[in-house]
């Protein structure tokens, strides 16, 4: 190709200048006169757009001129926030932005806050899929994301009365100056139909999918720069449009009217993401919304292949699928239909390509997290990928049997169809076996994948499954989100961690250092004060900047056990009274996170600890020492604002359920201790950071097994615990709930009569011993910023740039 390459946009302060006004005119449509900071906000997006365009279409072709092997991370979901300042930064262009706008006139801060987040994911599964791309266009690999556009993302949540109240979230409504629109790329995606079967001409069996309707994925590309600038590369999110048949039709029919309403239910496809990152039992929609996106962006990955090479042998080579979850594991039958039906080869060869292509990551052990879908289902949208999973089924079943002959148990076991009532397709089974490679996101995760959900898989192919420990990027959720505290860190030992984590480690020795040490202490005590005006503002709640951060920000689930940290909070507001003139390390507990809107148990136990807030908060007699607030509305631009000013980062899941956790990594790097169980990535941290430096407790996984198999007697837990006993007794009586005494008793009851599943009467005793552990050290504020020294210089290890190069190496087979 020799057309020549665009010129690069000047990167001084007044080209920026000139580039603002211009394009608030020109791209706006705006009189400087009466332009709002939103007019603003979107002219500096344009300008950094420019600024952008001429490394994509660089990057693109370096690609394609030097035919690399390419990754395609197929993820349902997202959740990349803001990316203003985050393209500003990676471009090295921020203090020029912040110096061009406010040279204008312009509040540099209050422009961003226009920015509306792309909130297209539910949490850790939607927030690692965009640290992941931000590492690989970091590393300068040739990383693709392929999800959904959805008209809306995540739910807005607010607070009304002390409940989760929900409203959709219209993000496009003011635009997006962040994508582009590719009406050219455009896919016809096939539902429903049935399947014929002919002979060629040379006499083989060949199937066909015929009869079936069509909607059409339509491209948006959205730039994903990597830190320096140099690569970015392509987001490509799909929207559902409807056929031009479609309209031909309406047309033709006179039924126009009913006509252009059946053009919006095909549309229909990609307009909400499904607010729940736990189930989607039966959900058709979401049945279709998962082929639709795995459809198109196998279409356009074979199409992008076949431009230079015609053999599909050499697939692998060139193009590797990593699928997030089995959100994306039709992407097995789908690439299996492709090259049998559309390409005709064998099914040995086919198989042989598909699974070298296709890598797998497992978010989740939870077993109502864990993907089936009805067999009828698939016969009536995706009768063909039926047949297709059956026959790699019957292949599959067939090996074992082989191996391990009358093993009938076995079988049922490995099955890719479970046969215990309504039929259905355990979408982690066809993704396992269709994969080359299947991984676990921390260590103890991929252990318990190894010896339970995917056991007797482990034992009939050894080392298919691997750990990729997850990571965050420290770009966003260091650099960008902390800037006291990065400045301080570059200041000292340069800024090479930015790119290179562990070279944190420099700040080791430091932590020995008075001086320092009071200027980490200033850098934490700026952003509590930042996080305490929010609060203040949006809750009305004065918090004391002095007292301990003590912060738990995630979904709300269950396993996760925000009600234990609730537990915590009431048995101190209960000591705090019993002895009022007793010294209490004033605590400010700072709760946020969502919760999805069919999950009973988790908007009452939201509701709980706003009903907690609102008696702590009013009573004379602890307000002063104990404070609770539940920051509605937790997405990952609060996160950014809450996770700098934390000091206590709690991370309590029961043992075993909480596959890594990654909060508990921005948590640590931004300097909080944390108070945690020996789950998820916690226990990685730990090895990392030291024992000494965290505060562990509670039973090992392995307890918990054995505690389940065992039985626990939760009520004698909480008869041998007074203060346990009268806690709850106080949550199920009314005491919170004045208004409706028995608002809390479906929770006291879980506990009580439900057997407590996620045995909080187990590990009550111990959390609160280790949160008095918690409150003696803060009493000693060198001691306890000495040990938040060392979890910032301990962190190298949970770069997201790590965890790429990982599966760059031992998955892809990209080399950086
Ligand atoms: C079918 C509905 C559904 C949607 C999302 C089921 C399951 C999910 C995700 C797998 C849930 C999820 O976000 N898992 C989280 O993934 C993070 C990134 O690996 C981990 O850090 C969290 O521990 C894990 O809960």
């Amino acid at each position: 190709m020799d057309s020549p390459l665009p010129a690069e946009a000047a990167f001084d302060v007044a080209a920026i200048k000139q580039s603002l006004t211009d394009h608030l005119l020109y791209s706006v449509g705006k009189d400087p006169l009466f332009a709002t900071s939103r007019d603003w906000y979107l002219a500096a997006a344009f300008s950094l757009r420019d600024r952008l365009i001429s490394a994509w279409v660089r990057t693109m072709r370096s690609y394609y001129d030097n035919d690399v092997k390419r990754v395609y991370y197929l993820s349902m979901e997202f959740l990349v926030g803001r990316a203003l300042t985050n393209s500003m930064i990676n471009l090295g262009l921020y203090d020029a932005f912040r110096e061009a706008t406010e040279s204008l006139g312009y509040d540099f801060d209050e422009l961003q806050s226009w920015e509306v987040e792309p909130a297209l994911g539910n949490g850790g599964l939607g927030r690692l899929a965009a640290c992941l791309i931000d590492s690989m266009a970091t590393l300068g690999l040739p990383g693709f994301g392929y999800g959904i556009r959805y008209e809306f993302g995540m739910f807005t949540q607010h607070v009304e009365r002390g409940w989760q109240v929900e409203s959709p979230e219209n993000w496009l409504r003011y635009g997006n100056p962040w994508e582009f629109q590719r009406p050219g790329v455009i896919y016809p995606v096939r539902f429903g139909g049935r399947v014929v079967r002919y002979r060629d001409g040379e006499g083989r069996w060949n199937s066909q999918w015929v009869d079936s309707e069509e909607v059409m994925a339509m491209a948006y590309d959205v730039p994903v720069p990597g830190f320096g600038g140099k690569t970015v590369n392509n987001l490509r999110l799909w929207a559902a449009k409807s056929t031009r048949e479609f309209n031909l039709k309406y047309f033709n029919q006179g039924n126009y009217i009913e006509s252009v309403r059946d053009k919006n239910e095909s549309e229909n496809l990609s307009k909400v993401l499904y607010p729940s990152d736990s189930t989607a039992r039966g959900k058709e929609l979401r049945f279709r919304q998962e082929y639709f996106f795995v459809c198109a962006s196998l279409q356009d990955i074979i199409a992008r292949f076949r431009k230079t090479h015609s053999n599909f042998d050499l697939l692998p080579d060139h193009v590797a699928i990593q699928m997030n979850d089995t959100h994306p594991a039709m992407a097995v039958a789908e690439l299996m239909r492709v090259l049998l039906d559309d390409h005709h080869y064998d099914w040995e060869r086919a198989w042989t390509i598909t699974v070298k292509t296709c890598g797998y990551t497992n978010h989740t052990l939870l077993p109502e997290a864990l993907e089936t879908w009805p067999v009828d289902l698939f016969e009536r949208l995706l009768p063909r990928h039926l047949d297709i999973i059956y026959e790699i089924n019957q292949r599959f079943l067939n090996d074992v049997r082989h191996r391990w002959p009358g093993e009938m148990d076995l079988l049922r076991r490995m099955s890719l169809v479970d046969e215990d009532g309504t039929r259905r397709i355990r979408m982690a089974h066809l993704a396992v076996v269709g994969s080359h490679s299947v991984n676990g996101v921390a260590e103890i995760h991929t252990d318990l994948m190894k010896s339970t959900i995917f056991a007797d898989f482990d034992r009939f192919q050894p080392g298919k499954i691997s750990c990729k420990t997850n990571g965050i990027t420290p770009r966003r959720w260091l650099l960008s989100a902390n800037r006291p505290l990065a400045a301080l860190i570059t200041e000292e030992i340069g800024d090479g961690w930015v790119t290179r984590l562990e070279e944190l480690q420099a700040l080791a020795p430091l932590a020995e250092d008075a001086e320092f040490r009071e200027r980490f202490a200033q850098a934490k005590r700026t952003n509590k004060q930042r996080l305490a005006q929010v609060i203040e503002q949006r809750l009305g709640v004065p918090v004391d900047t002095d007292s301990l951060f003590d912060v738990m920000v995630k979904r709300m689930h269950e396993y996760k056990r925000q009600l234990l940290n609730v537990l915590h909070v009431v048995t101190r507001y209960n000591r705090i009274r019993a002895n009022p003139t007793a010294f209490a390390v004033p605590r400010t507990v700072i709760v946020g996170g969502k919760a999805a809107p069919g999950y009973f148990m988790a908007k009452l136990i939201l509701k709980l600890i706003n009903d907690v807030a609102d008696v702590v908060n009013n009573d004379p007699l602890t307000s002063s020492r104990l404070k609770v607030v539940f920051v509605p509305n937790y997405n990952v631009s609060t996160a950014e604002l809450i996770i700098p000013g934390a000091n206590l980062s709690q991370q309590i899941s029961t043992a075993g359920t909480e596959a890594s956790g990654t909060g508990n990594m921005k948590l640590a790097l931004n300097g909080a201790l944390t108070i945690g169980t020996w789950d998820g990535a916690n226990v990685e941290i730990c090895e990392e950071v030291g024992e000494e430096n965290m505060f562990l407790f509670g039973l090992t996984a392995q307890e918990v097994a054995r505690v389940h198999r065992d039985g626990w007697d939760s009520a004698a837990a909480i008869a041998a615990n007074p203060e346990l006993a009268q806690v709850l007794d106080m949550i199920g009586s009314g005491y919170f709930s004045p208004d409706q005494p028995d608002r809390f008793r479906p929770i006291v009851d879980s506990l009580t009569l439900g057997g407590d599943h996620y045995l909080l009467s187990a590990d009550y005793p111990a959390y609160i011993a280790t949160q008095e552990r918690v409150d003696q050290l803060y009493v000693d504020a060198d001691a306890w910023t000495r040990k938040a020294i060392l979890n910032v210089a301990r962190m190298g290890k949970f770069s997201s740039d790590r965890t790429v190069a990982e599966y760059g190496e031992e998955i892809w087979n990209v080399g950086s």
